[in-house]
């Protein structure tokens, strides 16, 4: 029989080939040489061995190419259309980097596969979860807000004085942070008071208290409404849940860039690398060093030593320039569970970084009312900042500039290449429980799997309708501050619901529709 092909095969169990990009390409063209070169007398048995073994070291280059790629020094790009130019430069430039950087991994899952099989929805622990969010911390403590109104995508923070307090104090009783470290009551309060000290330290327009608590309250309903509970551990819920509470604690209400522009002190200390993002981790260990707000003094050194090393890589991870690598490790992963065939060793800290990004950038996903009050922030912040880079360092063309950005276009861009492929890449990995049944704002998210699926689709499809009206100056009530004309805009969300319900039908037609 033939046997070249099996014999020029290394014998080495995929795992342990050699990983160097050169190495893979050589053993793919090996491969690809001997299927083609096969001889044409062979009978079927001789056949399926070559098959075998063409499919077993094709195997092996999966494992190591998907090592390759999920390695996450190496640098991504994102390619942006836009029909605003300006837009475009500044979405690729925020939204990805050539940075290198290097990270060390804590707890590993088995793989891919794991993550999605390893729960049911309705199992103990989640039952345990609701069991502790029913027990009533919220009355004994007297917060304005209870546990149950926390659970939902459509919750409004900003309907609230003083979220901090409330989300933390809540969403460490629901998950048994409290008991399990022991925490004290009054440290824990006094934590919240001094955090949100530092996030209104600067009286940034969005990057204040009010952001902090929000993506810490999205965090904690990715979590409860998915499978998740019961594939990390107790540690890195903590590490995530802590990592959302702080992860822009001083916020200047300015970016990288800018302060990177303006050799700020900032950007010399943290020698010009994720500036921000070094400060604000930074800046709450120091926090912790205070014996009346170190929250996490009854923790072992041991369990310390990973938790923090945790935060830290997840609040680094928040670096809008890590967004495109981030997305393309975890579609990685996705990409060996869809194959299905061969299953790879992941880390979990790529899902905890995915769905603490993912909450960061979640003002777009969720109902319009909340959606439309954030992005006016969030824009208005960018705007004080291209006053500034006018004013200050006769910069005539500032990235944000109040007299020029076209918001809808800026909008559009940002949910269309940087929102929707976050929820996507989520949606494919996650399993979620059934959804904001009492959710006022938006009753028809019930239906849909994911509670993100369908205000994402119809916040960018307002934007889309506005855009094709080219009446941009309407939806301004003011210009400085940013004032958004939410009556006017009102009508285009209802446009956009008219749309997706004929598209919906359309599309529900076309498969009820055989051959077409
Ligand atoms: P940080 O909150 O960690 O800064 O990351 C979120 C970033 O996403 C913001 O700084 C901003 O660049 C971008 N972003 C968000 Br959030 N909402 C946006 C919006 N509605 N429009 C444009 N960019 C937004
Ligand atoms: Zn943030």
């Amino acid at each position: 029989m033939n046997n070249n092909i099996s014999n020029n095969f290394s014998k080495e169990k995929p795992e342990n080939s050699s990983m160097t990009t050169v190495n893979i390409l050589g053993r793919l063209r090996i491969a690809t040489e001997q299927v083609r070169t096969v001889q044409t007398n062979l009978n079927m048995l001789e056949y399926a061995e070559i098959l075998d073994n063409v499919g077993k070291e094709l195997d092996g280059i999966l494992y190591n190419l998907v090592d390759i790629l999920s390695d996450d020094t190496r640098s991504s790009e994102i390619n942006i259309t836009s029909n605003d130019g300006q837009i475009s430069k500044w979405l690729e430039q925020t939204f990805s980097s050539k940075q290198q950087r290097t990270m060390t991994a804590t707890g590993r899952f088995e793989s891919i596969k794991a993550i999605i099989q390893a729960s049911s929805f309705v199992n103990a622990l989640q039952r345990q979860l609701r069991m502790h969010t029913k027990e009533q911390l919220g009355v004994m403590l007297n917060l304005p807000v209870d546990a149950n109104q926390l659970n939902l995508w459509s919750f409004n923070m900003i309907e609230h004085s003083d979220p901090l307090t409330f989300t933390v104090l809540l969403t460490f009783h629901a998950h048994n942070i409290i008991s399990h470290y022991r925490i004290d009551i009054e440290t824990l309060k006094s934590f919240a008071h001094a955090l949100t000290e530092g996030y209104t330290k600067f009286r940034a327009v969005y990057h204040n208290d009010y952001h902090g608590a929000d993506v810490l309250q999205t965090v904690h309903c990715l979590l409860i409404k998915s499978n998740l509970l019961n594939v990390f551990t107790h540690t890195e819920i903590t590490a995530l849940l802590f990592a959302a509470a702080v992860h822009d604690f001083e916020h200047p209400g300015l970016n990288n860039n800018y302060l990177v522009k303006t050799k700020s002190d900032l950007a010399l200390i943290y020698n010009d690398f994720s500036v921000l993002e070094n400060h604000h981790s930074s800046a709450v260990f120091k926090l912790l060093r205070d014996k009346r707000f170190n929250i996490w003094s009854n923790m072992s050194i041991d369990e310390y030593r990973i938790f923090r090393s945790l935060v830290i890589s997840l609040v680094l991870a928040t670096d809008m320039a890590n967004h495109a690598s981030l997305i393309e490790r975890m579609s990685t992963y996705f990409f060996f569970k869809e194959t299905n065939t061969t299953t790879t060793s992941t880390d979990s800290k790529t899902l905890l970084q995915t769905l603490l990004h993912a909450a960061d950038i979640s003002n777009a996903a969720k109902p319009w009312p909340i959606y439309i009050q954030s992005t006016e922030k969030v824009v208005e912040e960018f705007f004080i900042q291209g006053d500034l880079e006018k004013i200050y360092y006769d910069d005539n063309k500032p990235t944000f500039d109040r007299e020029k950005t076209d918001v809808v276009q800026l909008q559009i861009g940002f949910i269309a290449h940087i929102v929707c492929p976050t929820f996507d890449v989520l949606s494919k990995v996650l399993q979620m429980d059934s959804l904001d049944h009492n959710s006022k704002l938006s009753p028809i998210t019930a239906i849909h799997t994911f509670p993100w699926q369908y205000d994402l689709q119809l916040n960018l499809e307002t934007w889309r309708q506005v855009a094709k009206d080219n009446d941009n100056q309407r939806i301004l009530l003011s210009q400085k501050p940013l004032k958004l004309n939410t009556e006017y805009l009102q009508t285009y969300v209802e446009k956009a619901k008219e749309y997706l319900k004929k598209r919906t039908q359309h599309e529900s037609l076309l498969r009820c529709t055989p051959f077409m």
